[in-house]
């Protein structure tokens, strides 16, 4: 396989409502697809997770874009490869910029599936032809519209519902959600809102038997939450703090985790998520995949991630329809009791909805060979 073409384009996507979290708010979503195309004709696309403000991590859509127009595509353009495996090994003389590198890599993986008549989930060792889901839930601006906005998803058949915390929505929207829903599987995501400090505050959801605390203290670190954990029953789950392999090994170690939220973007592709995804699984560490309001093509590729077989927990992949009036891909991601059929055709199984991408390109840009 060697690429001989890649576009970029900007697209820009409208929210069906606001998503909430404790460090700001999405309602528009700028992000880059891209499109590769190797010598062959066979083309694979890949969607980067970075948002347009550098609050979840510190990549943003414009970080992303020039990362791949100035280093990341003239790398792989004109490189013969055996394998997408390759791709990781020769972006680890580029620091981070994780999210960049997997858009490109997530391609690449599109690629290989289809050129070896395997659907991405094959390809990528999966096991499972359907996949539990959950969804998560921002911040609301009352625990009444909480609990019912989770209510129409219970009623859907999600098995596992995620909220937001933050300082001040909390410990009270905990409790009042678990009286609500005493049977129904329950875990905050706090995005590092807390400090180590709040430790009396966080000991307080032991008591309403949650799957876990998601990301409660900050996002560069392994220690303080390592600490943390000791003083709590509800086990801990890192998303933000976790970049690598490494990152895992060193977490998992400490006892800083008891689960992880692999996130392919965070980790820089499909190959770093398969190898942490392994060795969480040769530890005993239950992973999830997590979501970062993709499109389609993320969202494909998520659904194809997850297959593997220590995806023991539901993760954030809901049906395009939580997030879009209408995708990019057909058909769209669909969420049946809880569960999405995973599509057996070669490469992601979905197909990309030109005329919808064609609708939401604010821009574009073709890079070739020489
Ligand atoms: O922390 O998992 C997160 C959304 C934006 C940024 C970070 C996160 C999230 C979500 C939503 O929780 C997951 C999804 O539905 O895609
Ligand atoms: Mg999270």
């Amino acid at each position: 396989m060697k690429l001989v073409e890649v576009t970029l384009r900007h697209l820009q996507m409208e929210m069906k409502s606001p998503f909430s979290t404790s460090f700001g708010t999405f309602q528009t979503k700028d992000f880059i697809l891209l499109e590769a195309r190797d010598e062959q004709g066979t083309v694979g696309y890949g969607e980067s997770v970075a948002f347009s403000s550098p609050w979840y991590n510190e990549e943003t859509f414009k970080t992303n874009w020039h990362m791949l127009e100035d280093f990341l595509i003239p790398m792989l353009l004109g490189k013969e490869l055996q394998h997408p495996d390759e791709v990781n090994q020769l972006f680890s003389a580029i620091r981070k910029n994780n999210m960049a590198k997997s858009t490109i890599e997530g391609a690449v993986w599109d690629i290989y599936a289809q050129q070896t008549n395997q659907s991405l989930a094959q390809a990528l060792g999966g096991t499972k032809d359907q996949i539990d889901v959950g969804i998560s839930i921002g911040i609301q601006d009352s625990v009444e519209e909480l609990i019912e906005v989770v209510r129409g998803y219970v009623e859907e058949g999600y098995k596992r519902i995620k909220v937001k915390i933050k300082p001040g929505w909390d410990v009270d929207v905990m409790r009042r959600l678990r009286e609500a829903f005493p049977d129904v599987a329950i875990m905050a995501d706090a995005n590092s809102a807390y400090r180590l400090e709040d430790v009396e505050l966080l000991k307080q959801l032991d008591a309403f038997d949650l799957t876990m605390v998601e990301q409660p203290l900050a996002s560069d670190d392994i220690i303080d939450h390592a600490t943390l954990q000791k003083q709590l029953s509800t086990p801990i789950c890192l998303d933000e703090s976790i970049h690598s392999l490494e990152d895992a090994r060193k977490a998992v170690e400490l006892g800083s985790t008891k689960i992880i939220n692999i996130k392919i973007g965070r980790v820089g592709g499909l190959t770093e998520a398969k190898r942490i995804h392994d060795y969480c699984m040769e530890k005993g560490i239950p992973v999830w995949c997590g979501g970062m309001l993709e499109a389609g093509i993320g969202r494909a590729h998520n659904v194809a991630l997850t297959t593997l077989p220590n995806f023991i927990l539901p993760g954030d992949t809901a049906g395009s329809s939580r997030y879009w009036e209408k995708d990019i891909i057909t058909p769209e991601v669909t969420v049946d009791h809880g569960v999405i059929h995973v599509p057996q055709q070669a490469g992601i199984g979905y197909a990309i909805d030109l005329e919808a991408v064609e609708q939401y390109t604010v821009m574009k840009k073709t890079y070739n060979l020489e």
